[in-house]
Parts: structure tokens; sequence; C-alpha cells
């Protein structure tokens, strides 16, 4: 293009490591099923547990001839990584082992997880394809307010947003008082975190006098806990960013298995590398694409500890049409829930979803809340505790009677049963500094 001049050239060019996202479909399956062949293969010589439970399905890795057969391959659970604490899974000798983090579990061992250097690059570069997904390119200031240390967070997001070629500012979970102060001073232009714990930053903020909507941080890469479309809403009014949803899991990578994009709908599975499938939780059967299931993912590429057909018990669905934005690679829905998040009321299902939805639908009701679980005289109760605007605490009692009557009534209207709310004083709820913890169960058993 001889005419071309500077002017005519993106001030931010296409970043060369976003290239898979739009790779022909054709080409996408073909890579795919290249690396399932291998990883397999790989899984299958060093993996014990793997190769038992194919020798007992009577499948081999020559076998594996489309992608569809992948459906012939044992799954692998949380309680695997358990049973063979800390390094039973490991497809590589310790040698090349260059990195271990560990997801802590609320009850007994964390689990490991291991990466090899080449997984390292991979991971930098899936990091580098969420951020660039999110706007994010060289120039940016990044906060990273994901906590250092085992959780996969900091360290992931870190290596991405340096490979990006941002500024990364590497300040951890928690002193949210300096957190603010160093986005004020160092204009910050993105804030990485816990979509709960930047709720607390923003409240906080407004105490110190420092509205974020004022200042120049213009994208929230949120993700590591649910959220819903209508936390975003409040976000995004509130400081006038841009709040995106970001997905991983430990045993898979950690940051960077999905990200949204501009369209803010649906995030892209990096599907070259982690390859998604959705099958009834109770049955196994593989779903057909677009119904809504848990989500099984397979690593197509990772060398320390692959992954087959790892249950996640997040429950999404596959989104079947083209993206506007571009990219080839599929999109999934947020995730709604954890299976194992589920809980019954007398015998209803309840998501903790549900509950932020309704919530957040009645003015006058703060983003914080905690539903706690009891059991009296046999029965479920479920009670939700829910913070008031600072206005309508100082109102007569008269307003907040109305408040809690329309909260009742807009939880029943979602949830299909009556719960007791408990409205609560601002600031009285414990905020959190990484992942909210929601839901408090009492029930013994
Ligand atoms: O939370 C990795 C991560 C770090 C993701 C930072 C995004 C940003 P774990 O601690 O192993 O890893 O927790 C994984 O968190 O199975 C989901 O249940 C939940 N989760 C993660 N991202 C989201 C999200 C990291 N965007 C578990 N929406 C997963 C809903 C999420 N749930």
């Amino acid at each position: 293009m001889p005419d071309q001049t500077v002017e005519d050239c993106p001030r931010h060019p296409f970043h060369i490591a976003s290239a898979p996202d739009y790779l022909p479909l054709a080409q996408l399956r073909c890579l795919q099923l290249d690396r399932l062949r291998e990883i397999v293969s790989r899984a299958y010589a060093n993996v014990p547990l793997f190769r038992e439970r194919c020798e007992a399905r009577g499948v081999t890795p020559s076998d594996i001839t489309t992608l569809k057969d992948i459906e012939t391959l044992p799954f692998t659970f949380k309680d695997d990584l358990r049973d063979t604490y800390p390094f039973g899974l490991f497809a590589s000798p310790m040698g090349e082992v260059v990195r271990l983090h560990a997801s802590s579990g609320t009850t007994g061992k964390p689990i490991v997880v291991a990466y090899t250097e080449s997984d390292l690059a991979v991971w930098s570069q899936v990091m580098v394809r969420t951020f660039a997904a999110c706007g994010l390119h060289q120039g940016d200031i990044i906060q990273n307010a994901y906590g250092y240390g085992l959780f996969t967070g900091g360290l992931g997001a870190h290596y991405g947003a340096e490979a990006l070629g941002a500024t990364v500012i590497p300040i951890s979970g928690g002193n949210t008082d300096r957190q603010i102060m160093v986005m004020r001073d160092f204009g910050v232009t993105a804030i990485c975190c816990t979509p709960s714990y930047f709720l607390y930053l923003m409240e906080r903020a407004v105490e110190l006098g420092a509205d974020l909507s004022e200042q120049s941080v213009r994208a929230g890469i949120f993700g590591a806990e649910p959220w819903t479309e209508a936390m975003r809403d409040r976000i995004q009014q509130h400081t006038g960013i841009h709040a995106y949803d970001i997905y991983g899991l430990s045993e898979i990578i950690g940051p960077g298995v999905a990200s949204e994009c501009g369209a803010q709908h649906g995030l892209h599975i990096f599907e070259d590398h982690f390859y998604p499938e959705i099958i009834d939780p109770d049955t196994g059967e593989t779903l057909p694409e677009g119904a809504e299931g848990e989500l099984v993912l397979t690593t197509l590429s990772k060398q320390a500890m692959p992954m087959i057909r790892y249950r996640t018990r997040d429950i999404t669905s596959l989104i079947t049409e083209a993206c506007p934005c571009g990219r080839t690679i599929r999109r999934m829905r947020r995730i709604s829930c954890r299976s194992d998040d589920m809980f019954i009321i007398r015998g209803v299902n309840i998501f903790p979803s549900q509950v932020e939805t309704a919530l957040l639908e009645v003015e006058g009701a703060q983003p914080h809340y905690q539903i706690e679980l009891s059991r009296a005289h046999g029965l479920d109760q479920m009670e939700v505790a829910v913070e008031v605007t600072p206005e309508v605490f100082s109102d007569t009692v008269r307003g907040m009677e109305h408040l809690h009557q329309r909260l009742s009534d807009a939880l029943e209207h979602v949830l299909g049963l009556r719960v007791t709310v408990r409205l609560v004083e601002p600031q009285t709820l414990k905020r959190s500094e990484g992942k909210a913890r929601r839901i408090i169960d009492k029930r013994e058993g």
C-alpha cells in the first residue's frame, strides 16, 4: 500500500498475540484436533490415573480421530486433585516444573497446580488476549489488585499485563485507602480485581472524596467470582468505567480461560488452548450447543498438568451466534452459578445470583448482602441481610418498612418463595478484599 501514511495506521495496532481469536473455523478445529491428540497421548503416557481410567473404558489415544471422540474419554474431577495431592496428576518431571500455585479449598488440603516454562508462556499470551479483548494496550496503566501468592489471579494478570506492553502496578489485594491513592496519583487507566472488591473501592473512594467517575480509570477487569448484569450496570453507572467479565480457574490455568470483548455479551473462550463442552451435570451427557449445563474444559496445550474433560461445576451455555467483534472463538454466557452453590429451600432451587438480581432492582438497597441458611424444627430457613443506603437509613420508620416490603416482594418474585429480609445499617456487612463470601450456611450435616 504505497499511499499508506503513519496517520492511516491504527494508533494501537491489532495485537499479534490476538491472532488466534480470529482463525477461520476450519483451521481452528484442525488445530484443536492436533493438540487434543497430542495432549491425550501425553496424559496417557505420564498420568497413571488417566491411563487406568482410559483402560477401564477400553480407549487409547489412537482412538481419538475427531474432536467428537473427546466424549469417549473419562472426566477428571476436583476430587482427583485432592486424592492425588500434591503432585499426582503432573505429567512433567519436577525438573521441568517452574511454578506451582494452589487453590485453597474451604476444607482440608488445597489443590496444587503446576506450570512448565511453556505453560507460563501460554498463560501470558491468553492474558494478553484477555486484556486486548477488554480494549487495553501498550500505554495503559494497570493496577493489579488481584491477590499475589498462591492464588493465580495476581501473577496471572501481572505477566499478561507486562507481555501486553502495559505498565503494571503490582499492588495485590487489600489496603484499600492506598489503592485509591495510587489509582488517582498514578493515573491508572484499568483495574483488575474481584467485582465485590471493586464495590468496596467505589464506596471508600466516595468517603475519601476521590470520586472514581472523575478519574482516568476507564476499564475494570473483573472476575474470580460470580456477579450479575445488574451489578455491572451499578458499577458502570456510578463510575463511568467499562466493567468486563473475565473467567478462569486454577485447575485449567488461572485467569485467561475466557474474557468478554467490547460487545460485553458473553465471554470468548480461548478455545485453541481450552476446549469447552457443556454437559448435563447429573448424567454426564453432552448437551446440544446452546443448552445450559456444566462447563467441562480440556487443556489442549498444558504440559505440566494436562486436564482432560475437567468438571468445572460452573453452569453456563455456549452462544452459537457470531460475535460482532469478529472473533471466531466461541463465547459462553456469564457463569450464572456453581452447581455447588445452589441450595434448596422448601423444595425450591436457589442460586445466589438470583438474590443479587432481585436486590439490585430495588432502589434504596445497596449491593452489599449476605445470605444466611439455618435449620429450625427440621425446616430450612433463609435470611437475606442487605445494607440500605444512608438516605433510607436516616428516613422514617415507614420508609424502612416500605423498603422492606419491596425487597421481600422482589425476592419472592424472582425466587418463587417468601424469605426473611433483614435490613442492616450501611457499612455493617464485612467487605471482601478477594472473593466475597455471600452464603453462610449454619445448617448442620
Ligand atoms: O478465580 C482464577 C481467576 C482469577 C479468574 C482472576 C478470574 C480472575 P480459582 O480460585 O481456582 O481461580 O477459582 C475458580 O472461580 O471455577 C468459578 O466458580 C469462579 N469464577 C472465576 N471467574 C469467574 C467469573 C480463579 N468471571 C472458580 N464469573 C471458578 C463467575 C467465576 N465465577
